[in-house]
């Protein structure tokens, strides 16, 4: 079954990083690259014609949000995730653990799964591995996630163990519930910030010869630099010839860093929902189009972006239509910001075909 392949195109010869491509039923992935997150089955503020221009290839979406609501039977029922919302191009969903764990209240946590009061109506919910798999089948992604249990920054070592092994024992069930091979199933490395435990939970999920590894767990408040300890102790445990995730990471640092230790994929809502604060990446940095600085400016945010906003509008009307709290000033922002991304892991891919990765993005790394 070659439905899904990765092949590397080229290395680094001073790091780890590769630029590679990954090929679902929807289409090809090429790697390193930001995947914007549409949690609830839409890229909040973006069309999907939109979406495309910005260069997005993979398109996240999020088990837990679309079980509450609409449900997996109408996704099903309208033909799947695909042709509900209209995105073409290859779709990653998240298995429903870390926002269970991060985003309802009254939640127990047992082997067989996870119990939860649902925010919209107050029933009990119940989300096991099985049960997860099951409505990932339904939503149709290309690619769908193991059901995992992110254990908490600070734990304690015994909890992060546990929770790792959990973990382990729920994607076996994972494996033995997937029922669609037109769906890549990744596992998903756990482990806190112990890195024996991260080592182990990779050689073993490694022995499971999934089509994909994600690196979980990491961005829940850790320090930075134990951000980049464990990626770069983890990922070389993973297989070289598999797509590697690192999951809810998308800063231009951790990125950069992640990627020099050899992952290839990278998701987070920072884009959207810092458009939605006002706030803009340009060229590495982070401005406000709120700034009285921008009132006059008739220069776009950013000559060189080829997006839409960019290459349409000035700092000045972006922020005009801010003050008057015109919607789309979040489909502007939005656009330039998930672009920003995209085109920001897009010249690392460059870089490092040509082999000039550390000579153009080593500032990021020290
Ligand atoms: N597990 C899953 N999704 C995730 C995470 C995780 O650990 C994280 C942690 N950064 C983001 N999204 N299933
Ligand atoms: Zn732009």
């Amino acid at each position: 079954m070659a439905t899904f392949t990765f092949q590397t195109q080229a290395c680094c010869s001073q790091t780890r990083a590769r630029a590679g491509v990954f090929s679902t039923p929807h289409g090809l992935v090429e790697t390193p690259r930001f995947m914007p997150v549409g949690t609830l089955a839409t890229v909040k503020g973006v069309t999907p014609d939109q979406l495309k221009a910005t260069g997005a290839q993979m398109v996240l979406a999020n088990t837990y949000h679309l079980h509450l609501q609409p449900g997996e039977s109408l996704v099903a029922k309208a033909g799947g995730l695909h042709q509900f919302m209209r995105w073409d191009g290859p779709m990653l969903t998240d298995s429903g653990g870390f926002q269970v764990f991060s985003l309802s209240q009254l939640r127990t946590i047992t082997d067989k799964g996870v119990t939860f009061r649902s925010p919209r109506d107050g029933r009990m919910i119940e989300i096991t591995p099985e049960r997860s798999i099951q409505i990932q089948n339904q939503l149709g992604a290309d690619v769908i996630m193991a059901f995992d249990e992110c254990p908490p920054y600070p734990a304690t070592r015994e909890e992060v163990e546990a929770a790792t092994q959990r973990t382990y024992r729920w994607l076996e069930r994972c494996i033995q519930a997937h029922q669609r091979s037109d769906q890549a199933l990744f596992g998903i490395v756990q482990g806190g910030v112990f890195i024996d435990l991260r080592q182990k939970a990779a050689k073993d999920l490694v022995e499971l010869d999934l089509p994909g590894y994600a690196i979980g767990g990491v961005s829940v408040g850790e320090p930075g630099e134990l951000i980049d300890e464990i990626v770069r102790e983890t990922a070389p445990f993973l297989p070289a010839d598999k797509p590697r995730y690192l999951m809810g990471v998308g800063t231009y640092q951790e990125m950069v860093r992640a990627i020099a230790s050899g992952i290839d994929l990278f998701d987070c809502v920072i884009p959207t929902r810092l458009a939605r604060h006002g706030a803009v990446f340009v060229r590495g940095d982070r401005w406000n189009i709120k700034n009285n600085c921008f009132r006059e400016d008739l220069a776009p945010l950013d000559a060189e972006c080829p997006c839409y906003t960019c290459q349409n509008f000035s700092r000045a009307y972006l922020g005009h239509l801010w003050r008057c709290r015109e919607l789309l000033v979040y489909t502007l922002l939005s656009i330039h910001n998930i672009t920003e991304l995209i085109r920001f892991t897009q010249k690392i891919r460059e870089s490092i075909l040509a082999d000039r990765f550390t000579e153009e993005f080593g500032h990021w790394l020290n």
